[in-house]
């Protein structure tokens, strides 16, 4: 019997140094490298089945049929994987976040990764992890690194061949936390991929940018080698600002922060100074992060719960890459 069914766990990552902008729309390369921290908590479990007896695909997501972009993304990327595999089969896809998808916490890069390795073990595709995260990059960028544990790094290239993530150090080499702080949801008016292409165009200061980001990612490597949490968590601080000044200055101007997340600043700042060395990074969603050593992360969790406006706290630590697993969704 030909089995056409296969089940992947991924986790999300946590960007150091940022991607933002692509050379490649279409291919999904990227304009700098990036390196992130693959974390433990915030995982998708993926089963795909590709069967004749299913009329046309099918996508659920935490137990939600789902139409529309979410479904159409899926779709064109299970296209590029029949494709490879060359079948034309139809497939059920089942999707389970860990994480609450309402909470705000984006869920492309552990859902594609997922998506991705179920989907071509399913097909018998017997791809490794560097031919993985080229695919899975093919679906959504920041998905490329969540292949490996711990901290890796993205290479952008100029070549649809040569953009895949490697690893930097695996997720015991380097303890540190990332608290997940997650703020009442708000609507925004562009997709993170509309805001990046708007950013690239239009910021008199991206190609700046670019210059600054080799240094930021010289200083990450080095950090992570070296295990030097200032340099890590002041370079990440330091590129997380540098991707917002970005936004900011694109037009029409990108903000992903609100009042909470300014108090959450000043809150980090004031950790600092009172001793407990942690430091920020924020994407585009409806919460941020604080990198913190693993000695004081009660400490700050035990504070940040008496916070009213902040919903959930979710404590991380490096985590695994993709794996296959053997219990099916459906
Ligand atoms: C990152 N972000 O490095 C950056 C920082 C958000 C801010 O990668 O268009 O969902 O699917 O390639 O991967 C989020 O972007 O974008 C992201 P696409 P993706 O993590």
């Amino acid at each position: 019997m030909i089995i056409t069914k296969a089940t992947a766990i991924a986790n999300s990552n946590t960007a150091l140094v940022k991607y933002w902008g692509k050379q490649d729309e279409q291919l999904i390369i990227p304009m700098n490298n990036s390196i992130s921290l693959t974390v433990d908590s915030l995982s998708t479990i993926t089963t795909v089945d590709f069967s004749e007896s299913y009329d046309e695909d099918l996508f659920i997501l935490n137990k939600k049929i789902q139409s529309d972009t979410p479904k159409k993304r899926v779709q064109k990327h299970l296209d590029i994987i029949r494709n490879i595999a060359n079948v034309e089969l139809n497939a059920n896809v089942v999707s389970e976040n860990n994480f609450p998808t309402a909470a705000g916490l984006a869920s492309s890069a552990s859902g594609f990764a997922a998506l991705t390795a179920a989907a071509s073990s399913a097909l018998g595709l017997n791809m490794n992890p560097k031919e993985l995260s080229m695919l899975s990059r093919r679906g959504s960028g920041s998905s490329c690194r969540s292949f490996y544990s711990g901290f890796v790094e993205w290479i952008k290239s100029d070549d649809n061949n040569e953009s895949y993530a490697i690893q930097l150090a695996d997720e015991n080499w380097f303890d540190i936390r990332d608290l997940v702080i997650v703020f009442k949801k708000h609507n925004r008016k562009y997709t993170t991929r509309e805001a990046m292409k708007i950013s690239k165009k239009t910021s008199p200061l991206y190609d700046a940018r670019l210059e600054i980001v080799e240094d930021n990612l010289v200083k990450v490597r080095k950090a992570i080698k070296e295990r030097d949490f200032s340099l890590l968590g002041q370079t990440a601080e330091a590129d997380c600002l540098l991707m917002h000044s970005i936004a900011l200055t694109s037009n029409p101007s990108q903000l992903f922060w609100t009042a909470e997340t300014l108090g959450m600043i000043k809150f980090v700042q004031e950790l600092r100074e009172g001793g407990l060395e942690s430091y920020y990074t924020i994407d585009t969603g409806t919460n941020m992060h604080i990198l913190t050593k693993p000695e004081f992360s009660d400490e700050i969790c035990a504070i940040l719960r008496k916070i009213p406006y902040i919903t959930n706290i979710i404590e991380c630590k490096p985590g695994p890459g993709v794996q296959i697993i053997k219990d099916d969704l459906f």
